[in-house]
């Protein structure tokens, strides 16, 4: 998998414009540009891993923070009372586009299962 820059270390960097809903000290969530339900953001972690599969022990905390930052975008989102789903696709048969983790929050319509 490779570890070349990719357009979320742009967005990071504010060189690329986001439609940011969320923020902290560990992670950012914004729109994903070509969205696949009513509600579909993407959290990614401020430290850059590549994806899951790439992550070491040393980043179980701010795969923690992920998680944590996804439900409050949910919430914020006024996804809870409904539900959402949590994606983070993974490498080529995953359907992972961009080398950088990121977890999809999808909500605002019933979900199809499997996802195909
Ligand atoms: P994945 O296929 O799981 O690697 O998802 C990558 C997502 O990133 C995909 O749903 C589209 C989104 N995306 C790609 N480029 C940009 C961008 O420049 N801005 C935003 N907001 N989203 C992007």
């Amino acid at each position: 998998m490779s570890n070349n820059e990719t357009i979320f270390e742009k967005i990071l960097r504010g060189e690329i414009p986001c439609k940011k809903v969320f923020e902290n000290e560990h992670c950012l969530a914004f729109h994903d540009i070509s969205p696949q339900a009513p509600t579909h953001i993407l959290v990614i972690p401020k430290r850059k891993i590549v994806n899951v599969m790439e992550a070491g022990d040393e980043d179980a905390q701010l795969l923690g923070e992920v998680l944590l930052a996804a439900r409050s975008v949910a919430k914020q989102e006024g996804l809870d009372a409904t539900g959402y789903r949590l994606v983070f696709n993974n490498g080529a048969d995953g359907g992972q586009s961009v080398d950088y983790l990121h977890c999809h929050v999808l909500g605002g319509r019933a979900l199809a299962w499997p996802p195909g």
